[in-house]
């Protein structure tokens, strides 16, 4: 078995029900989770040609023997049960389910890159990471902790959330 973790958005619907049915889906489907964040509500981030709503976002810790392209193919099984529909590059979505860190694989292919690519340079990923696994590191020795102190990672609005709203 081995480690990975993933990280999960909504911001369309009842955001907080969206997370829960898809941990529920994965959990059924030959994923073995071993923790699950908190949830946080952030800010969106990246340009859209409108403006998104704010998200809820958490992260998952789990085991598996699937292969991490049969991963990203449970993975969108799971947005697709979820309700999510094709719109613009960071539009509104039910729900979105990224593969965040598969043990400690690089990895580059037409459908997959491992770390997810933009896992650096987001709080919103960083903040349930680091909950989940204070001492964690990337596959380059990089502590997580350590990306959450650069000020532009700092500065992104990450706020435990409440149930409220
Ligand atoms: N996902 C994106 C783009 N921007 N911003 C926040 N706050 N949370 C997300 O999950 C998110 C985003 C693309 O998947
Ligand atoms: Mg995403
Ligand atoms: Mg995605």
């Amino acid at each position: 078995m081995l480690t990975v973790y993933l990280g999960l958005g909504s911001n369309l619907g009842d955001r907080a029900a969206n997370l829960r049915a898809a941990i529920d889906r994965l959990r059924a489907a030959s994923l073995r989770i071993d923790a699950v964040s908190s949830i946080y509500e952030t800010a969106p981030m990246g340009e859209t040609p409108e403006p998104v709503p704010t998200y809820l976002n958490c992260a998952l810790r789990a085991r598996t023997l699937l292969q991490p392209e049969a991963l990203l193919d449970l993975t969108q099984q799971v947005e697709a049960a979820g309700g999510r529909t094709p719109t613009f590059r960071w539009g509104p979505r039910t729900i979105d389910v990224d593969l965040l860190l598969y043990d400690s694989l690089v990895m580059r292919s037409t459908r997959l890159v491992l770390p997810h690519p933009r896992l650096r340079e987001r709080a919103f990923v960083l903040r349930p990471l680091a909950e989940l696994a204070p001492d964690l590191a990337l596959p380059d020795g990089t502590p997580v902790a350590d990306l959450l102190r650069l000020p532009s990672v700092a500065a992104q609005e990450v706020t435990a959330w409440t149930g409220a709203g």
